[in-house]
């Protein structure tokens, strides 16, 4: 066979074989075989020696030409694979952008948080601050300088949990009081929102660990009057513009005068129902007149300033405000109940 048909067979082979190449390794296989260091263009220019000098130009030329067609079909070929596969990929790869969208998981306040927050917003318009203190308190703040004696039941270790003789988890959230008073920068109007700690059995209505509020008011010329304003107001703008108030006495070893203050039941009117055990009325807050002695203890003349203070349980307000029938459900972050609010 001429070097003339072997070109052309080689050629036709080469054609044939990229035809039938199944993706890009097939493909490449063939270039090898004809193209590589020991593909089969390579064996017929070894030979060369062998042709005619003569002829070896237009040998020369047949063979470059049959080289550069098989690297052009070759590389067609590679470019129609290439864009093949860019297809197969796009076509799998399609977004479907009418495709509804995932709702984000958002949470959404503690029934506890919404109630403080209330409170908050309620004080804040009258012109309190917030104030916060530690949990872990010395007794001495907890106890000595509100007017709480060595002796008082409240101090007994059934009652208080006592990190050591002189420290413990604060009963009331009034230490943060006392510590603002102690700063001597007056006149004072807070609010101290805040965890709190008793030694008390888990019930319907009992945790060891529960949320208060407590105010102070301290100011010259400050007297019971304004004390019953503020509540009045405070209990309005909680359960409603009709609510009444019923101030009993009562007392706190810190507040001289004292009271309890009771709302009329904002499901019945009054009228009496399940709700407030057919009484009319709810028991919503303890207060009085800051102690004398209180003041004294915590650097403040009493006789040139008088003062009023309040404390409202959290729980007790979100129980009733959400109509809630054991503080359990609070504490126990189940979804299904945390939802509802
Ligand atoms: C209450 C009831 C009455 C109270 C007293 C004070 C302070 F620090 F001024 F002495 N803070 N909060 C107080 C008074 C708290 O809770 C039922």
């Amino acid at each position: 066979m001429d070097m003339k048909e072997k070109l052309q067979e080689i050629r036709q082979e080469a054609v044939k074989r990229i035809q039938n190449s199944d993706g890009l390794e097939q493909l490449n296989e063939v270039r090898v075989a004809y193209l590589g260091k020991k593909g089969q263009l390579t064996a017929v220019l070894k030979g060369m020696k062998d042709v005619a000098p003569q002829d070896r130009p237009a040998v020369g030329q047949l063979v470059n030409d049959t080289r550069a067609h098989i690297e052009e079909f070759l590389e067609d070929t590679k470019k129609r694979m290439e864009q093949a596969v860019r297809e197969r990929k796009l076509a799998q790869e399609v977004i479907d952008v009418t495709l509804p969208a995932r709702k984000p998981e958002t949470g959404h306040r503690h029934p506890n948080t919404i109630a403080l927050e209330e409170v908050e917003r309620i004080f804040i318009g009258m012109g309190y601050e917030v104030v916060e203190g530690p949990e872990v308190e010395y007794d001495e703040y907890n106890f000595t300088k509100l007017n709480i004696p060595q002796d008082h039941p409240a101090k007994d270790e059934q009652d208080t949990f006592y990190i050591n003789k002189e420290i413990v988890l604060r009963t009331q959230t009034s230490p943060v009081q006392a510590r603002v008073m102690e700063k001597g920068k007056l006149p004072i109007r807070m609010i101290a929102p805040g965890r709190v700690f008793r030694s008390d059995e888990v019930d319907a209505t009992h945790s060891p660990s529960f949320h208060q509020i407590e105010g102070l008011v301290v100011d010259k010329n400050i007297t019971f009057a304004d004390l019953k304003g503020t509540l009045e107001e405070f209990a309005r703008e909680l359960f409603g513009p009709e609510t009444q108030t019923k101030f009993r006495p009562h007392h706190f070893p810190f507040t001289e005068p004292s009271a309890e203050v009771d709302v009329s039941c904002f499901k019945c009117k009054g009228s009496g129902c399940r709700f407030c055990k057919g009484s009319g009325w709810i028991e919503i807050l303890g207060c009085g007149m800051v102690h004398p002695h209180v003041l004294e203890m915590c650097g403040i003349d009493p006789k040139e300033y008088t003062g009023f203070a309040f404390g409202v349980g959290l729980e007790r307000i979100a129980l009733l405000k959400y109509e809630i029938d054991d503080m359990r459900l609070l504490y126990e972050n189940d979804i299904r109940f945390l939802n509802q609010f």
